[in-house]
């Protein structure tokens, strides 16, 4: 089961490089808002989980710069996303306003916010 996972999500991973999505372009002031309003976001995710795949391909055309933490490899991630979120379940983005943070799961709802808080339309699949 260990080595059918791994090839899975080496699979995966190949797969998701082959065929990276193209980043939206946008002029250099509508990109620099974005990349401060991003700050405020923290996806907690696993590398070749096919859900943190879906929500980084999705960051990735909207030209998103999110910062992503796995939750798998580093303990204090996964610690804080327990602690903070309530359950280890991946992808989770950590969403910081007014200096609360709001814990979001589910892949489709990550993503539909992010194209409803952005304004764009990247696919949910
Ligand atoms: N319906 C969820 C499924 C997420 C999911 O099943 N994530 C798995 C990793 S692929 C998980 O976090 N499992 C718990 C664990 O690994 O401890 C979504 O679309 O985000």
């Amino acid at each position: 089961m260990v080595v059918v996972r791994a090839i899975l999500g080496a699979l995966i991973l190949l797969l998701n490089w082959v065929f990276t999505p193209k980043s939206v372009k946008r002029d250099q002031a509508s990109q620099a808002q974005i990349n401060e309003a991003a700050k405020d976001l923290t996806l907690y995710q696993y590398k070749a989980c096919p859900f943190c795949v879906k929500v980084r391909r999705s960051m990735k055309r909207a030209a998103l710069p999110i910062e992503t933490k796995d939750a798998k490899r580093c303990k204090t991630s996964k610690q804080e996303l327990v602690e903070g979120g309530g359950q280890l379940k991946v992808p989770c983005l950590k969403i910081t306003e007014n200096g609360e943070d709001r814990w979001m799961y589910e892949s489709k709802e990550i993503i539909n916010y992010l194209n409803d808080r952005f304004h764009t339309t990247t696919a949910t699949s």
